[in-house]
């Protein structure tokens, strides 16, 4: 199970979140925090991390180079910062199984983030965009971190009418092609993930979901640079299920890493739930199964407590919750594919494509006209029951 569930704690939401939201000021002051963007209270809350992923048993954590170290007069004092705080992190990692699941760069909360940063319209904030991914890709390689994710959450627009969308693209798509060249400049070796997600902050984002994300790769040849990092709430605001976005990645072979939560039904934004739902957890332990794991990507908790919950307890709770849920998916999964029924369910539903005909279409062996004989040929065909209840019953007859 520790093989297949490599969870992670997200530093924003566990050591950052602070109860805040649009309506409200902070419902909570962690012991470890004075509430200052100090260096000090910096170093607090990396030691409280460490110490919480001790406690928790877990291997990695995930973070924005903002949220650990704090913004300095000029670039080069916020990279200072950066280094001081990665200095401890690589002090407290020592002797234990720790390390970045991924890092990131955080280009969407500063003010010059505003109009985006690989799609910004003014050059010097495209350059300054890349100056922190190349920063942050180097401390996140310091400290064996497996990944580095994308998430734009202001590669996007808020009105057409005074936007260039294809310069945008064309910009985005540059400046992923250059964090790749400069990855393997790094000699890093982890995988670039990109995060999709349709909107908010940003009323459109560019990278809307897994299929748009996909056919944008590959439209600018980086298909074979990137995985997707895939987190459930996006894809429910994106109007799909989350184990949609998780198959159509896996087809592709483009499923990367995992964002763990969920989103609320009566809610239409990222409410970022621990997800405690063990038919969801299911589905989505399926995924992972026939995709053969998801290393060395992994399962990070993307979600945080709600305003109300105040204890540090309450964040032992919930990540335990969240670990529980998706160990009981994975026992449920592999019961469902030891036990094979649903998938012959399927497999009978697509048999006819196993007959000569259906062959001769897949090798391409036959045109329209060879078709047109076939059904000339054939008597009128009813298609048989889709079997849906009995896939269902199957399906939830192993969710405990
Ligand atoms: C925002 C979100 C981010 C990314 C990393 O919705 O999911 O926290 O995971 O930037
Ligand atoms: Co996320």
């Amino acid at each position: 199970m520790k093989d297949w569930l490599r969870f992670s704690v997200a530093f924003w939401h566990t050591f950052r979140g602070d109860g805040t939201d649009i309506f409200g000021s902070p419902t909570k002051r962690w012991p470890w925090d004075d509430g200052t963007d100090s260096l000090t209270t910096a170093f607090n809350r990396m030691r409280a991390n460490f110490e919480f992923l001790q406690k928790l048993g877990v291997s990695f954590w995930c973070f924005h180079d903002r949220d650990i170290a704090p913004e300095g007069k000029t670039l080069k004092e916020t990279n200072a910062n950066l280094d001081a705080v990665v200095a401890l992190a690589k002090r407290l990692q020592e002797g234990t199984n720790i390390n970045p699941l991924w890092g990131t760069a955080q280009l969407f909360k500063h003010q010059r983030y505003m109009h985006g940063a690989a799609t910004s319209p003014y050059v010097n904030i495209f350059a300054y965009g890349a100056a922190q991914v190349k920063k942050a890709m180097e401390v996140t390689h310091e400290l064996g971190g497996q990944n580095f994710v994308f998430w734009g959450g202001r590669e996007g627009y808020q009105t057409l009418l005074n936007t260039d969308m294809k310069k945008e693209l064309e910009n985005m798509a540059q400046f992923l092609k250059l964090a790749s060249m400069y990855k393997k400049k790094l000699g890093f070796q982890g995988t670039l993930l990109l995060e999709p997600k349709p909107q908010e902050p940003t009323k459109h984002q560019y990278d809307w979901d897994v299929a748009t994300t996909m056919g944008f790769l590959e439209k600018h040849g980086l298909s074979d640079q990137f995985k997707l990092n895939i987190e459930c709430n996006h894809a429910t605001l994106a109007g799909h299920s989350c184990t949609h976005e998780l198959e159509m990645a896996r087809i592709h072979g483009m499923f990367g890493s995992f964002d763990a939560n969920t989103g609320d039904a009566q809610t239409g934004w990222d409410t970022d739930q621990f997800l405690v739902d063990i038919a969801e957890a299911t589905l989505i332990m399926l995924t992972v199964i026939k995709n053969g794991g998801i290393s060395p990507g992994g399962f990070n908790f993307d979600a945080k407590l709600r305003r109300e919950s105040v204890d540090v307890e309450d964040l032992f709770i919930a990540h335990i919750a969240g670990m529980d849920t998706m160990a009981r998916g994975l026992r449920n999964a592999a019961r469902i594919v030891q036990d094979g029924a649903l998938q012959s369910l399927v497999d009978r539903r697509y048999s006819s494509f196993d007959s000569p005909l259906g062959k001769a279409i897949k090798d391409g062996s036959i045109g329209f006209e060879e078709l047109e004989q076939a059904a000339l040929n054939s008597e009128d065909q009813v298609p048989p029951s889709g079997k849906q209840e009995l896939a269902e019953m199957i399906f939830y007859s192993f969710v405990q």
